[in-house]
């Protein structure tokens, strides 16, 4: 009896744990957007507030965009300019080289914006005489929930965005039949139409430009949502502006939209979704969502040997971290987190993951919620891959041959070059020009960094299919520089330029502050993976021998990584000093991460240089933005060591978590959350340096644990466990048959075998 009693008590025990690290939760509404939770299938995304006498859903598509096509374009003669640019480069003219880059060579237009769909009002009926009130975020259904008891009545309200039926589902019930009693209202701040009729709201409208500060004036697209309230028992009316729900057991919204982006007729495509959905019942929708879901999410497992808190609301455990406690099971709910917002943020045939993901309010969210393509949105796939999320990387992917046209024209009209290229952002109209100042606008290598998720995919997958596909695009982006590179006359290298180490700036010798020089070390390192990626990616299609030659030969040309004589990795061509000791930006160490130039085995000097780089940055109050210490966390990985990556991840935790676990800039942006997702996994596998490494940035605080479903690079799922930081059984499944090492517990061993293949290591 004790025994089963015992057994009892594990199974409450586990299943307990397993919840409390896959549910974001509190005991009270969201009292702003940054404490709200969101719900999302890719495309059609809510924030769910959670009020009790009055609920904001505030809601978003990811296609609703001001502008068009013709924003930002490039000066038609540009390129005239760059030789006189590079030669008072080359001299040391920095200051008139970026006063003439900035006149003459760099594009023109105006920002576009990325603006909420709308909010989805509800104003209940109860009483105000609420009790035992909670509001979750299941993260293992994809559901967020909501309940209380107002005067007596057990309330509950169930919110998730379905991708197989394409629609945002919210249902509310109650405990006592005919209880439920409640308003619905559609709303947009802008350029809406609204029509309620019958038991359906109706909301439409061509998108326009924000606030007063916005410079853009571009119309942009037409969209066209639609709600039907579908009562059990009870009955819908309509009153003004609002469907008025009354005397029902329960009450089921569902809420399409659509715009014409991809060209199709917005109200046509809502109102297909909504005859779609509304042909099944809610319970039959919401199983399709959650097997949906969970094909993606159930792939991977981690548990940090953490301990159940379930007690405690996510905001006060977060809180307990920032005030100096550390807690596993909220790192894994974290990590979690990221992927649940990969799944619902990023689905094949969807737009990109923006700056926000999919979830931003109002009609001017900071920088537009644009995809900036110098860190932010490369970070945002940094999980994809090794999260065992691989589809999920491929809105990004599509994203990247979308710049192909636009950057064509960049090409040219600015560098008189062959290929493609992008400069440091674009939006969802994917223009390519150089836009606003030099500090920031003046970096040529956004596409070139873009391209690497091409060649990680198929390093991850081995799926030569997609890499054929894609070839050309890396063949573009290399073809690019072949034409653009230039010889520096002092050291005989090719360099990039004019460019800029991203938005940082360096003293010039001569006591002036500057941005842009030649070569900065960030654009040689991706130059070189580039070249490198297009090479292997030939050679394993068997295609273009002879550009292939002519890339190699370039290669050694490139001017190449230096250690300064302060001992750090130099950050430009020359040894400047920065302007800013502590910038956010760390990007001369692109090679130890996301790149593999650094590393601790093939590269020791190097290495050591990056530590001292990222000790420097850090001691000068580096790391402040949230996707700065995302990225930190990483290099720290990288550099194998995990007690400094952990070290970062709680500083994230304490200074740039939202109560929501949203990661801030500040403000919200979701860099930092998917930086960091990527960051967990990198301490706990590595495949970067021709080999697996399992455990190979492990802290103390994570001394047991077990994973399953990591991915690797060679095309390996890898699930293992671990004890007193040591690796006691490890399962590698071969998906390409592949040979490969791997590293674990000091030494290494080498796995040999055909596809499907399972090596069991104890
Ligand atoms: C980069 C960063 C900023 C910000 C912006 C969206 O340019 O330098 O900090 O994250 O993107």
């Amino acid at each position: 009896m004790k025994n089963f009693l015992c057994l009892i008590a594990l199974l409450f025990f586990s299943s307990t744990i397993l919840e409390a690290s896959n549910k974001i939760w509190f005991k009270q509404p969201a009292t702003d957007w940054n404490e709200a939770l969101p719900i999302g299938n890719g495309r059609l995304g809510g924030m769910v507030f959670g009020g009790t006498q009055s609920e904001r859903i505030q809601l978003n598509e990811e296609s609703v965009w001001t502008g068009s096509r013709s924003n930002f374009v490039d000066k038609p003669d540009a390129w005239k300019h760059l030789a006189e640019i590079r030669e008072l480069l080359f001299a040391g003219e920095y200051v008139k080289a970026q006063e003439i880059t900035e006149n003459d060579l760099m594009g023109i237009g105006n920002w576009d914006m990325y603006q909420t769909l709308g909010d989805l009002t509800l104003v209940m009926g109860h009483g105000s005489n609420v009790e035992n009130y909670t509001r979750e975020l299941d993260l293992e259904n994809a559901i967020a929930r909501v309940s209380y008891s107002a005067n007596g009545v057990n309330y509950n309200r169930e919110y998730f965005s379905s991708a197989p039926d394409q629609a945002l589902m919210v249902k509310i019930s109650c405990n006592k039949p005919g209880a439920v009693n409640l308003s619905v209202r559609l709303t947009r701040p802008k350029d809406a139409t609204i029509k309620v009729q019958g038991d359906e709201i109706e909301m439409f409208g061509q998108v326009t430009a924000g606030g007063v500060d916005v410079v853009g004036v571009n119309p942009g697209v037409h969209y066209f949502s639609v709600l039907k309230a579908v009562p059990s028992n009870g009955k819908v009316v309509q009153q003004g502006d609002s469907l008025v729900v009354s005397g029902a057991d329960s009450v089921v919204l569902y809420l399409t939209a659509a715009t014409n982006y991809w060209g199709d007729d917005p109200e046509l495509k809502s109102r297909e979704s909504l005859s779609k959905v509304l042909s099944k019942n809610f319970e039959s929708v919401k199983n399709n969502h959650i097997a949906d879901y969970q094909s993606f999410f159930d792939r991977l497992k981690l548990d940090l040997g953490g301990t159940e808190k379930v007690t405690i609301p996510t905001d006060k455990r977060l809180e307990l971290v920032k005030d100096g406690g550390e807690d596993n099971d909220l790192v894994v709910t974290y990590f979690n987190f990221g992927r649940y917002m990969l799944i619902s943020s990023s689905r094949p045939g969807d737009l990109a993951a923006n700056l926000q993901g999919i979830w931003a309010d109002g009609l001017t969210p900071p920088w537009g919620a644009d995809y900036h393509i110098n860190i932010n949105i490369q970070m945002n796939y940094w999980p994809a891959e090794v999260t065992n999320l691989s589809e999920c990387h491929l809105p990004f992917i599509a994203m990247i041959d979308s710049l192909r046209p636009r950057g064509r024209e960049t090409a040219k009209k600015m560098y008189n070059s062959r290929g493609f290229m992008a400069h440091y952002d674009t939006n969802v109209w994917y223009w390519t020009t150089s836009e606003g100042k030099a500090e920031w606008g003046m970096w040529p290598m956004g596409a070139a960094w873009c391209c690497q998720h091409i060649w990680q995919h198929y390093l991850f997958t081995g799926d030569k299919e997609f890499l054929k596909k894609n070839y050309q695009i890396l063949k573009e982006a290399s073809l690019f520089f072949v034409d653009y590179l230039a010889k520096d006359p002092k050291t005989g290298y090719l360099v990039t330029g004019p460019s800029s180490s991203p938005e940082n700036k360096f003293i010039t010798p001569d006591g002036k502050i500057s941005n842009i020089t030649m070569g900065p070390t960030m654009d040689m390192t991706i130059t070189r993976e580039l070249m490198n990626n297009t090479i292997a990616a030939s050679k394993v299609l068997g295609v273009d021998k002879k550009f292939r030659k002519q890339l190699e030969a370039i290669i050694p040309q490139l001017s190449p990584l230096r250690i300064g004589s302060d001992g750090r990795i130099m950050e430009w061509a020359e040894e400047f000093k920065e302007q800013d000791p502590g910038h956010r930006h760390i990007s001369h160490l692109y090679g130890l991460y996301p790149g593999n130039e650094i590393s601790t085995v093939k590269t020791p000097e190097f290495a050591a240089a990056a530590r001292k780089t990222i000790d420097y940055r850090l001691s000068h109050g580096g790391g402040h933005t949230g996707w700065s210490r995302a990225w930190i966390i990483n290099y720290f990985a990288r550099l194998n060591d995990g007690e400094k990556a952990y070290e970062n991840l709680l500083a994230l935790f304490r200074k740039s978590t939202l109560s929501n676990l949203f990661d801030t800039h500040p403000p919200f942006q979701i860099d930092g959350n998917f930086g960091a997702t990527a960051g967990i996994a990198e301490m706990l596998i590595q495949s970067h340096a021709d080999e697996i490494s399992l455990l190979p940035a492990l802290p103390r605080a994570w001394a047991d644990g077990k994973v399953s479903g990591l991915k690797a690079r060679g095309a390996f799922e890898v699930d293992m466990e671990w004890s007193d930081g040591k690796v006691i059984s490890a399962t590698i499944v071969s998906l390409k048959g592949n040979p490969i090492q791997v590293r674990y517990n000091g030494k290494t061993v080498m796995l040999k075998g055909k596809a499907g293949t399972v090596f069991h290591l104890d």
